[in-house]
């Protein structure tokens, strides 16, 4: 049998395994031009979040008795398609799902040469390609410029300061821990990290970096942008990736907040979707391969055993419980 984990009611503030059912169905069989794909790695990924709430986004919305949207790496398991053989290593968009036939364009390749196949949906996947475009296309940093990532341990955040550090940039991590703070400095070469859960953000910023911020990553919004903002230096950048610090309020934040500090710096920002690059995402998942095989980054994954513990990571993803890349490993 196939299992597939669905939207069973809508979430009001944090989720709850309430607000998650398991449905079976008997395995698929692909149709001609179609693949039989088996999961390995599903990506579990704060979008999901959104993609729970009702209202205006670039996706629909969920609605209850819907597979939760997501992305897995698989193997394929039948082909009905000259296109794939049977072993290939894809990823497709088929949500959390042991099991799917679909057509064969939609299971995308997965380059075993490139890295092990669970970074087809981390390092070298969304997450990855989030970093390298939000930095280099819309941040644009300078060598010598302060660049502030929030959320800094994470899948996008870890990549984005050490793409910084190859670009020559003085970089410095906001997470939420001493562990998180340690490692992004001590592993991952940051020059300086803040943990907002016990530091004084802008107090620590303003001392590490007393010319300011030029560039500021933001994965999270809330308070850690806040103290962010009081620090931009002229003519400074903020990229807006994430504001993960709000997805699970019932009611949006009302704001901006603190754009004064706009005004007195000159500062640009700009939202962006990791779409908006997909036609040279292949470009960068090859630089990025070739950064991890040179050791000049590096990743670091938090991996779930088992397909029913689904629910139960991604609340904690939005509480800051993973540490890295989160996945759920479904099957060998
Ligand atoms: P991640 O950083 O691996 O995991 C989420 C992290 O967010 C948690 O571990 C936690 O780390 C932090 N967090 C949770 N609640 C927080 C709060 N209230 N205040 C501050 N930090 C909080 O996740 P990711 O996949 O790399 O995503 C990071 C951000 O990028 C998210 O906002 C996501 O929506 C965004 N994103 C955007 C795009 C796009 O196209 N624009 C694409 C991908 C991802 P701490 O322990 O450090 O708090
Ligand atoms: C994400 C956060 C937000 C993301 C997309 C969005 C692809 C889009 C939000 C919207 O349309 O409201 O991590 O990842």
């Amino acid at each position: 049998m196939n299992r597939a984990w669905t939207m069973a009611s809508r979430p009001s503030g944090e989720p709850t395994a309430e607000n998650f059912a398991i449905v079976e169905s008997p395995i698929p069989e692909p149709k001609h031009g179609e693949v039989l794909i088996r999961t390995l790695y599903m990506s579990l990924d704060p979008y999901m979040r959104g993609r729970m709430r009702s209202g205006p986004s670039y996706a629909t919305p969920l609605q209850e008795g819907e597979v939760m949207t997501g992305e897995v790496v698989a193997v394929v398991e039948k082909s009905e398609s000259p296109s794939h053989k049977v072993g290939d290593t894809v990823r497709a968009g088929i949500g959390w799902q042991e099991w799917a036939a679909i057509p064969a364009h939609i299971a995308k390749p997965v380059d075993p040469d490139l890295g092990p196949v669970s970074t087809g949906v981390g390092i070298l996947g969304m997450p990855g390609m989030t970093a390298y475009f939000g930095l280099l296309e819309v941040l644009k940093p300078r060598a010598g410029d302060t660049l502030a990532v929030s959320a800094a341990s994470g899948a996008v955040g870890a990549v984005v300061g050490q793409i910084g550090k190859i670009n020559g940039c003085f970089v410095i991590g906001v997470a939420g821990s001493d562990e998180k703070c340690k490692y992004i400095v001590d592993e991952l070469g940051f020059d300086g990290a803040i943990n907002y859960k016990t530091q004084d953000v802008s107090a620590e910023l303003a001392r590490l970096s007393p010319t300011g911020v030029d560039c500021y990553f933001d994965n999270v919004g809330g308070p850690v942008s806040d103290a962010v903002f009081e620090n931009l230096a002229l003519k400074s950048r903020v990229a807006i990736c994430g504001q993960i610090s709000q997805y699970n309020a019932a009611t949006p934040p009302q704001g901006p907040r603190n754009m004064g500090a706009l005004i007195r710096t000159r500062t640009t920002v700009e939202g962006f979707l990791v779409y908006d690059f997909e036609l040279q995402h292949e470009i960068a998942r090859v630089r990025i391969s070739n950064w991890i095989k040179d050791g000049s980054i590096k990743y670091k994954e938090d991996v779930v055993d088992g397909f029913e513990n689904a629910p139960e990571a991604f609340i904690g993803l939005l509480a800051g419980k993973n540490f890295g890349k989160l996945l759920v490993k479904v099957s060998e």
